[in-house]
């Protein structure tokens, strides 16, 4: 099975090109050559595109022009290595992990706008949970969209996973409550809301969250023990607007940032963390099942760079 860090860097083959072809030695920008003015303004405007802001972006730049003010020999390749641990500095604090459960079921609620990738993380996460010799359970919590059922139904049953759904326009928090109900009566180690998307208007989506709290809390108090947006990761930087709007109203504890795959923009997780300070659980890169991976720091920030090697 690949290394998580050659899936991160499988994943991020598009953000990564922008850097890879300035700093390696195979790059074309100024490859295994030495530092000058035009490469850092190259580095600079890669660093931009790849949406990384401003903060991040300045931080780079600088922590490489005070290395190259002490060596003019600097290379690409140090240059990368000096962006890499930079980033990873940045990105400190920022891996979420469940270390173990501690309620049962333990709740996680994925929230998000439509796209994003919900309900196929639902039945990832289930999966993965499964593999780990936990019992998951999936509840269909979008009844708005008609063929949302069906959708992760269709995943569930893919890849081996226990379901509870209703029907098309039920009550969403109906759906979650008897969907706990359910998962303590077979003794479910982990119950996962997929919810919806899109209703009517974003205050009639918040409302529908809320509610879902708001009953959940009459089984268990303290549910859902993890309310996580599921954020598209190929959106840029616009990803950080909407993580304000969804932990305004619901409270978020961590993110999923789906779709650095074949994304240019990867570096807009940076923004996010740096904004939101929320752990990131998970990323996705790709659309099976194992390409859900748990947050590398480490591993983002060197493929971000193209840099086989461990950095310090
Ligand atoms: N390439 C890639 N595609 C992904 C990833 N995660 C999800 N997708 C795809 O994105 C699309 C949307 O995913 P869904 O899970 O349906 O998104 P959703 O948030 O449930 O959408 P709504 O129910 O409409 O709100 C699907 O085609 C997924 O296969 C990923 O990490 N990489
Ligand atoms: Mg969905």
């Amino acid at each position: 099975m690949a290394s998580l860090f050659q899936r991160f860097k499988d994943g991020l083959k598009r953000t990564t090109p922008t850097f890879y072809k300035a700093f390696s030695k195979a790059g074309s920008l100024f490859g295994g050559r030495k530092i000058d003015a035009s490469s850092l303004d190259e580095l600079e405007e890669a660093l931009y595109s790849a949406d990384f802001g401003v903060e991040t972006t300045e931080e780079i730049l600088e922590a490489v022009r005070e290395a190259y003010k002490k060596d003019k020999e600097l290379r690409g390749l140090d240059a990368a290595r000096i962006g890499a641990s930079v980033l990873e500095r940045v990105l400190e604090g920022s891996e979420g992990r469940i270390d173990q459960l501690t309620h049962k079921p333990e709740i996680i609620a994925l929230v998000g706008v439509n796209g994003s990738g919900k309900t196929t993380t639902a039945a990832k996460l289930a999966k993965n949970f499964q593999d780990q010799g936990k019992q998951p359970l999936v509840a269909a919590c979008d009844t708005f969209r008609a063929a949302a059922n069906e959708q992760i139904r269709t995943w569930c049953d893919r890849l081996n996973v226990p379901l509870i759904a209703s029907q098309h326009g039920a009550d969403a928090a109906a759906v979650a409550f008897d969907a706990l109900q359910a998962a303590r009566g077979r003794g479910s180690d982990v119950l996962l809301l997929d919810t919806a998307g899109r209703l009517h208007n974003k205050e009639n989506l918040m409302r529908e969250l809320q509610k879902i709290r708001r009953v959940l809390g009459k089984l268990d108090e303290s549910a859902p023990h993890h309310a996580w947006l599921v954020v598209d990761g190929s959106i840029g930087s616009n990803s950080i607007q909407q993580a304000r709007v969804f932990h305004e109203s619901f409270g978020l504890t961590g993110l999923i940032v789906t779709k650095l795959d074949g994304t240019s923009r990867g570096g807009a997780v940076t923004g996010i963390y740096r904004e939101l300070k929320l752990p990131i659980f998970y990323v996705g890169l790709g659309e099976k099942a194992e390409d859900l991976q748990p947050f590398s720091a480490k591993d983002y920030a060197r493929a971000v760079f193209g840099i086989e090697e461990e950095i310090r």
